[in-house]
């Protein structure tokens, strides 16, 4: 914060020309409520050693950002750093404030799997510290995709706050709220109708000023609809949901960051319509922690827990909570095969080039 007597220089200690002094002082974020904590300034010394100034990226576009930056919201439309920028992101802005130099390293980025055949993480948000999960108590509820949200975000080391929503199309919530107690692997789990505006004030004290959170859920779940209520005005377009299935239209297209009166920030994010978590099978036993459990009890050492006597997981857990703990396992197994195979692919092309550049040295 510009405490009193101050000069802009103070904030951040990043180096402020004499001309942007007077837009600053006018400027009414500081950077720390902006998100802005200590993880950020030893990567950031060498660069403000150069002059150039933080920027907090709100949301991108095609080749274009919009950053906070030091003197306000601005549009930068340059980008020379090799990491492409993503909402959320710290980047460092040349000192003309024209073009981004860099990332700043992140802590906590949602990732996933890129949608379709690559093997490659997607970060769709960046520096986030908690997601909520976001789920209708519509013909969204349900706990099998949930728990794909979950390891998605313990992979990504990113807390989870399950939000069941739209309270007020469901009778048995109690029931509801219980069975989501059990998968939700010991995140909080809040009720909440953000049409009826309850349970708002307690989604806003779940966070920390400084910190980010992001809206995760499909499509039609009511994640734009729980920002416009944290706002206090409808920012977000929203749409109704189809009728029969619940299913939303992918109404938000663009992944948005917004500093909410509370002190905290938010971001709004398109709904997802495929949730395969990236990186290692760890966050699964976060997730199923009954099943490392109970496989200490199966008869065999290496029991895979498909049918073999004695087996204590198929025992003790519900079906359908297993059948989804081993799909998870088949695709991460499935990604690490193919990562090992485009790398040997990439050796193999290497040695071929090696082969051939030493046949045309011997040849001359
Ligand atoms: N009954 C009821 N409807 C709600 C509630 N919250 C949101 N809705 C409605 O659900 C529909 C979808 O809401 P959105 O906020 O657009 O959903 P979204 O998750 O942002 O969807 P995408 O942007 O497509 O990912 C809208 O018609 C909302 O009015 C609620 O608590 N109860
Ligand atoms: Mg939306
Ligand atoms: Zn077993």
């Amino acid at each position: 914060m510009l405490s009193a007597g101050a000069g802009p220089d103070s904030r951040l200690g990043v180096p402020i020309t004499p001309k942007l002094c007077l837009l600053v002082e006018e400027t009414p974020l500081n950077f720390e409520q902006l998100g802005w904590n200590s993880f950020f300034v030893p990567a950031f010394a060498p660069w403000r050693e150069q002059g150039c100034a933080p920027a907090r990226v709100m949301t991108q576009e095609r080749g274009a950002w919009l950053v906070e930056s030091p003197v306000g919201e601005i549009l930068v439309r340059h980008c020379r750093g090799e990491v492409s920028p993503v909402t959320g992101d710290w980047v460092v802005l040349r000192s003309d404030l024209a073009s981004i130099q860099a990332v700043l390293p992140r802590r906590g980025s949602l990732g996933r799997k890129e949608a379709g055949r690559r093997s490659q993480e997607q970060v769709l948000a960046a520096n986030v510290d908690i997601a909520f999960v976001v789920m209708g108590l519509d013909g969204d509820y349900n706990p099998r995709r949930l728990e794909r949200y979950l390891v998605l975000c313990r992979n990504s080391r990113v807390a989870p706050l399950v939000v069941l929503n739209k309270s007020d199309l469901c009778e048995d919530w109690d029931t509801r709220i219980a069975e989501t107690r059990r998968v939700a692997a010991g995140a909080d789990v809040l009720l909440m109708s953000a049409l009826q505006n309850e349970g708002v004030e307690r989604l806003a004290s779940a966070v920390e000023p400084g910190q980010t959170a992001a809206l995760l859920g499909s499509s039609g779940a009511g994640k734009s609809t729980i920002l416009n209520r944290l706002r206090g005005f409808e920012a977000q377009r929203t749409q109704p949901v189809r009728e029969g299935d619940s299913r939303g239209r992918h109404t938000t297209t663009q992944r948005q960051l917004v500093l909410l009166k509370y002190g905290w920030l938010l971001m709004d994010l398109p709904g997802l319509r495929e949730i395969q978590p990236w990186g290692e099978a760890s966050g699964m036993t976060d997730v199923f922690p009954e099943i490392a459990e109970l496989a200490g009890r199966c008869r065999f050492r290496d029991c895979r827990h498909q049918g073999e006597p004695g087996c204590a997981v198929v025992a003790g857990i519900d079906a359908g909570r297993l059948e989804s703990y081993r799909k998870l396992i088949r695709e991460a197994e499935f990604e690490e095969r193919r990562h090992d195979l485009s790398l040997q692919a990439v050796q193999k092309a290497k040695w071929k080039k090696i082969h051939k550049a030493m046949r045309n040295f011997e040849k001359r």
